[in-house]
C-alpha cells in the first residue's frame, strides 16, 4: 500500500529557536517500509499545506498517518484529515503520537468519521500490524493493540521488543538542511534511551511509557551516528545520561570510531552532579549545549512542580556546567498568578547569570497529574493555546498585562542571545553557516518580535474555536497513576538502571507511582 506519513506544522517555539526532524514519525515510517509498503513522509514544519495536498492529489495514498505529539496541533490535523477524506474517500486515515494517545476519543469525535482510528503508544510494532489489517480486513483493525476507533478499542498498546531493532527513515525527509538548534545548523536527532523513571506532576513523558526506561546499545547508536551527515546532533532523551555506564560506553564507542559531531542534550541538575565524569567526557567528544529543567528559582516553586531537587543543587549544577565550558539553557515555569513584581525579580535574576533562560507558562496537560489535581479552572477549550506559551489558567494580572510582562521578560532574556548582540559573539560561526548555505541560525536571530508579541498572543484567545477540548474532571487531591498510563507500568524490571541509580531516582522523585 501507499502510506503517507505526516508531521504537522510549527508552533510558536519552533518558529524561532529551533526546528527538529520528526524522529518518531521517521521510526514508524521505516517500520512500515520494512513491512513492504511504499512510504512517503512530509514534515509541515518545513513544508506547506499546499505541498501536502500536491502529494495527496498526485500520489493518492491508500493510508495517511499523522503524528500528533503536541496537543496544540490537534485542530490542524483534524482539518487536514477532513479535507483529505473528501478528496480520497477510500483512504484510511489514522493519527498516532504522544498527545493523540491521551485524547484519542476526542480526536475521533472531532474527525466526524474522517479519522478512522487513533493508534495509541509506540508506533513501530503496531503500525505494520494495523496496515496488514487495513489491507486485508478493515473490520479487524480493532484487534490491533493500541487501536481506538469510534466503534471500539483494541487491546492495550505493547512495547517494541528491542529498541536496537529500530531505525529511523532519515532518507525520507525532503529538506534535511532545514533542521537546526541555535548554532547547530544543520542538526539531526537521535535517541539513546526511551522513557523517564521520575514522576514530575506537570509532565507526561513518564505517564506515556508507564515510568519505564529502556536503552539503545552503544554499537547501534554508533551505527546510526555514522549514517548521519549533519554535524549537529540533538539527543531527544528526556533526561540524558541517567546511568553513568551507558553514557561512558556510548562515548567510548564514538571515540573508537573517531566520530566528530557537536551535541545538544537535556538533563536534570542532580543527574549532572551525580555523573560528572560522563558530562566531562562528552564535552571532549563535542557536547556543546545542555538544557537543564530548573523550573523555578525558589523552593516553593520547585515544590509546586514536584521537583525534589534543592535550589542549591540546581545552582551547583549550573556552576559545574559553566566550568566545563558548555552553553547551558534553563527553563523556568511562569505561573499565571505571577504579578509584575514577580516577573521583575525573574528578569533581574536572569540578567545576572550567563545562561540562556527560556520561560514557559504553567499549563496542565491531559496525561499529567496536574490535569487531575489543578484546582484552578482551565479557562479555554482551544487546543491551540496549549503550547506552554499561552495562559490557559486564570491570570492574576489582566491577560494582556500578563502577556506584556511575559514577553518583556522573554525579550530581556533574548537580548542576551538573539539579535546584534548574539551575532557579535557568534560572528565567526554565523559567517561559516552562511558560507555553507545554512541560513536557519542567522534568520532566527531577528525573528523574535514578529512571533512573540503580547497583542498577537492576546488575539489568539479571541480566535473562533472549531474543536472544543474536553475540560479536566473535578480536581482531586491525589491521582492513581494507573489511569494516566498509556503503556502499562512494568515496574522495576522495566527500568534499565542499576540498583544504586534506582535508589537515587527513588530519593529524588515524588513517589506518586509504583
Ligand atoms: C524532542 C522533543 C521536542 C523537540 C521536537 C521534536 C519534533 N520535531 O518532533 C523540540 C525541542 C523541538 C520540542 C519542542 C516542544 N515541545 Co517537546 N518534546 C520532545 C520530547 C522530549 C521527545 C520527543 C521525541 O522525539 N521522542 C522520541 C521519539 C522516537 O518518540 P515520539 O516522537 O514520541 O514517537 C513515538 C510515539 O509517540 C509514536 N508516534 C509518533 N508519531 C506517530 C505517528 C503515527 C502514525 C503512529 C502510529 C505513532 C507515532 O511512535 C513513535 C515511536 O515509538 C518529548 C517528551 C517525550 N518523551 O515524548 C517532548 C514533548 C512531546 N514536548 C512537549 C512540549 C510542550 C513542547 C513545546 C510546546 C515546548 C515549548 N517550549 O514551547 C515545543 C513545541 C514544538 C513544536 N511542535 O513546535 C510536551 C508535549 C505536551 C503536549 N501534550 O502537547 C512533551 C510530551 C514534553 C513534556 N515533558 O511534557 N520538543
Ligand atoms: S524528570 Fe520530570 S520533567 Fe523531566 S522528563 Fe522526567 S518526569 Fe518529565
Amino acid at each position: 500500500m501507499k502510506v503517507l506519513a505526516v508531521h504537522p506544522g510549527p508552533l510558536m517555539y519552533t518558529k524561532i529557536y529551533l526546528r527538529l526532524e520528526p524522529l518518531g514519525l521517521e521510526l514508524v515510517a521505516q517500520a512500515s517500509r520494512q513491512a513492504g509498503h511504499d512510504v512517503q513522509l512530509i514534515d509541515l514544519q518545513a513544508e506547506t499545506h499546499t505541498d501536502y495536498f500536491k502529494i495527496v492529489d498526485r500520489w493518492k495514498p491508500d493510508v495517511v498517518a499523522f503524528s500528533c505529539n503536541y496537543l496544540a496541533n490537534v485542530p490542524e490535523i483534524v482539518d487536514l484529515a477532513k479535507l483529505t477524506k473528501e478528496k480520497l474517500p477510500q483512504s484510511f486515515i489514522l493519527v498516532g503520537g504522544h498527545s493523540a494517545s491521551f485524547v484519542a476519543q476526542d480526536f475521533l469525535e472531532h474527525g466526524e468519521g474522517a479519522i478512522d482510528c487513533v493508534l495509541k503508544g509506540e508506533g513501530e510494532a503496531a503500525l505494520p500490524q494495523l496496515l496488514l489489517a487495513i489491507a486485508h480486513d478493515r473490520k479487524a483493525v480493532t484487534k490491533v493493540p493500541g487501536v481506538v476507533t469510534l466503534d471500539g478499542e483494541g487491546p492495550p498498546p505493547r512495547f517494541v521488543e528491542r529498541l536496537d531493532d529500530l531505525r529511523p527513515a532519515r532518507d525520507l525527509l525532503r529538506h534535511r538542511r532545514k533542521y537546526f538548534i541555535g548554532v547547530l545548523d544543520p542538526c539531526a536527532s537521535i535517541e539513546f534511551t526511551r522513557g523517564c523513571p521520575w514522576d514530575c506532576s506537570f509532565c507526561s513523558a513518564w505517564t506515556f511509557y508507564g515510568r519505564s526506561y529502556r536503552t539503545v546499545s552503544p554499537d547501534k547508536i554508533v551505527e546510526d551516528l555514522e549514517r548521519i551527515e549533519e554535524p549537529g546532533i540533538f539527543i531527544v532523551d528526556d533526561v540524558a545520561f541517567i546511568q553513568s555506564k551507558h553514557g561512558i560506553d556510548i562515548g567510548e564507542a564514538i571515540a573508537r570510531k573517531g566520530i566528530k559531531k557537536q551535541y545538544y542534550l537535556e538533563t536534570r541538575g542532580d543527574v549532572l552532579l551525580r555523573n560528572k565524569e560522563v558530562f566531562t567526557f562528552w564535552k571532549q567528544l563535542g557536547l556543546r549545549y545542555m538544557f537543564i529543567g530548573v523550573e523555578a528559582i525558589d523552593e516553593a516553586g520547585l515544590k509546586q512542580h514536584r521537583k525534589r531537587i534543592t535550589l542549591g543543587k540546581n545552582f551547583e549544577a549550573l556552576e559545574y556546567a559553566r566550568s566545563l565550558g558548555i552553553t547551558v539553557a534553563i527553563n523556568l515555569i511562569a505561573d499565571p498568578d505571577w504579578d509584575r513584581k514577580r516577573f521583575a525579580v525573574i528578569r533581574e535574576w536572569c540578567l545576572e547569570i550567563p545562561e540562556i533562560v527560556n520561560i514557559s507558562v504553567n499549563t496542565p496537560y491531559p496525561g499529567t497529574e496536574t490535569w487531575h489535581t489543578e484546582s484552578r479552572k482551565v479557562e479555554t477549550r482551544d487546543y491551540r493555546l496549549f503550547d506552554i506559551q499561552h495562559a490557559v489558567l486564570p491570570t492574576k494580572l489582566p491577560l494582556y498585562e500578563f502577556y506584556e510582562e511575559l514577553v518583556k521578560t522573554q525579550q530581556v532574556l533574548n537580548q542576551k542571545h538573539l539579535g546584534w548582540e548574539a551575532l557579535r559573539s557568534t560572528t565567526r560561526i554565523a559567517a561559516g553557516h552562511l558560507l555553507r548555505g545554512q541560513t536557519n541560525f542567522v534568520k532566527m536571530l531577528w525573528k523574535f518580535n514578529s512571533v512573540y508579541n503580547p497583542k498577537l498572543q492576546l488575539s489568539d484567545h479571541a480566535k473562533p474555536i472549531k474543536y472544543q477540548m474536553t475540560l479536566p474532571p473535578a480536581p482531586q487531591e491525589t491521582v492513581n497513576p494507573k489511569i494516566l498510563y498509556i503503556h502499562h507500568a512494568p515496574g522495576r524490571q522495566g527500568r534499565a538502571i542499576d540498583d544504586v541509580t534506582e535508589r537515587f531516582v527513588e530519593e529524588t522523585r515524588m513517589g506518586a507511582s509504583a
